[in-house]
C-alpha cells in the first residue's frame, strides 16, 4: 500500500524553470555586467544538467568569453548561482510562479488522508523555502516530514542519491511511495532508486516520456491529478 507521496519541486510542484529560474538567471548575469543571455530554447537545452551551479559550468564550458581557468569559472558560477537564487526568491514572493493545478489540492488531501509527504530535490534549500511559503503559507514545512534538497547530497538526480536519502529519512522500502516527477533526470532518479514513479511531463518534458529502462505511469502536463489517480498508478 502507498505510506508517503514524494514530490520534486521544479517543473512538479509549479512550472519555475521557464519564468522563475531562467529569468532569475538573465537578470543575475545583468547585474554581474555580464553579457550573457539564456533563452528559452537554450535553457531547454540546457536543463539536461541538474543544479544550478552545475548549469552554468556547463553553459561557461561552451562559450568564448567565459574565465579560462577552472577554479574562475567556479567561483563565478558560485557567485552567479547565489545571484540567482535571491532574485528567484524575489519573483517567487511577487507571485511569478503559481502552482500546477491539482498539486496543493492532492497535497491536502493526501495530509487529510494520514499520507506521509517528503519533498525530493536537486533545488537549494532557499528556493523550496521560498515557493513553499508562498504556495502553502509559513507554515508550510508542516506539512512534509522530510525535506531533501541539493544541498543535501553529493551527486544530483539523475543519480538516485537523493531519493534514497528521503526513503532512509522516512523509514520506508521503495516500494511504499510514490514519486512525482515531471522530467526525464528525475524519473531516471526515481527509477534507480527503484520507486513507482507518476511522470506528469511540464513545459520543457512534455515530448520526452519516460526514459528507456523506467517503469512508470505517464501523464500529460494538462491531465487532472487526485489522491485516487495517485493510488491507482501506485497499485498498478
Ligand atoms: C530541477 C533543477 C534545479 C533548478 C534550479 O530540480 O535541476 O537545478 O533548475 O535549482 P528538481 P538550483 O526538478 O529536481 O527540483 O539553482 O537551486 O540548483
Ligand atoms: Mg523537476
Amino acid at each position: 500500500t502507498l505510506e508517503a507521496l514524494l514530490w520534486d519541486v521544479d517543473g512538479t510542484v509549479a512550472e519555475t524553470e521557464r519564468d522563475g529560474h531562467r529569468v532569475a538567471f538573465n537578470q543575475a548575469f545583468e547585474a554581474a555586467g555580464l553579457p550573457w543571455h539564456w533563452d528559452v530554447a537554450h535553457y531547454g537545452a540546457l536543463l539536461e544538467v541538474t543544479g544550478g551551479r552545475e548549469r552554468l559550468l556547463a553553459d561557461m564550458a561552451t562559450r568564448g568569453d567565459a574565465p579560462h581557468r577552472a577554479e574562475d569559472r567556479e567561483a563565478l558560477a558560485r557567485h552567479l548561482h547565489a545571484l540567482k537564487n535571491e532574485r528567484y526568491a524575489r519573483l517567487v514572493e511577487a507571485g511569478a510562479i503559481a502552482a500546477r493545478p491539482g498539486v496543493l489540492e492532492v497535497m491536502r488531501e493526501a495530509r487529510a488522508a494520514g499520507l506521509r509527504q517528503a519533498i525530493v530535490t536537486t533545488t537549494s534549500r532557499s528556493n523550496v523555502q521560498a515557493l513553499f511559503a508562498r504556495l502553502l503559507g509559513d507554515d508550510w514545512a508542516a506539512g512534509f516530514e522530510v525535506v531533501c534538497c541539493g544541498e543535501d547530497t553529493r551527486r544530483k538526480k539523475p543519480d538516485p542519491e537523493v531519493y534514497l536519502l528521503a526513503l532512509q529519512a522516512l523509514g520506508l522500502v521503495p516500494a511504499a511511495a510514490l514519486a512525482i516527477e515531471d522530467s526525464t533526470p528525475g524519473s531516471q532518479a526515481a527509477g534507480a532508486a527503484g520507486v513507482p514513479l507518476l511522470l506528469r511531463t511540464s513545459v520543457y518534458f512534455h515530448d520526452d516520456g519516460l526514459p528507456e529502462g523506467v517503469v512508470g505511469w505517464l501523464c500529460p502536463p494538462d491531465a487532472p491529478i487526485d489522491l485516487a489517480l495517485l493510488r491507482r498508478v501506485h497499485a498498478e
